[in-house]
């Protein structure tokens, strides 16, 4: 069986991350989805995610193309969580482009083009604005 890993926050859920996630498990037969906690979250963005990581990884795991779902609790753990879960393959936004070029030699990576014009930054945004 081909696996297929990805990671992400997927905060404040939009189409963009389903078809990241749609289009990483056509590379294999088995997709697992490293969720970002929420302590790594304010680490790399100073803020933590507006749903919780135990209501991010539900809807995640409640997604039709994704077979499994973890917490990725740091971004050098990537390697790790690799050869936990035995997947072949590394699926990432170009957003992400290089930047985990470097586990190469256990898995093939990935990087595709992110769906324009939508992202969680700016829902937030929107929102903001609306509610002023
Ligand atoms: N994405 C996309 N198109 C968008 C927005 C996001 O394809 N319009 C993709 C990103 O490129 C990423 C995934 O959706 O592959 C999740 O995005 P984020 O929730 O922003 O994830 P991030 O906080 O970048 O966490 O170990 C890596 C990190 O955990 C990634």
């Amino acid at each position: 069986m081909k696996k297929v890993i990805t990671f992400g926050t997927f905060d404040v859920f939009h189409v963009g991350h389903i078809n990241i996630l749609e289009r990483a498990a056509s590379y294999g037969d088995y997709l697992v989805v490293g969720v970002s906690s929420d302590d790594l979250n304010f680490s790399k963005k100073n803020r933590y995610p507006i749903y919780s990581q135990q209501d991010r990884m539900r809807i995640i795991s409640s997604l039709k193309f994704v077979s499994d779902v973890f917490l990725e609790e740091s971004l050098e753990k990537k390697l790790e969580y690799i050869q936990e879960h035995g997947a072949s393959v590394l699926v990432m936004g170009d957003d992400w482009e290089g930047r985990f070029d470097w586990v190469k030699d256990a898995c093939e990576v990935i990087y595709l083009p992110r769906t324009p014009s939508i992202s969680t930054t700016e829902i937030i945004e929107v929102v903001r604005s609306i509610a002023k």
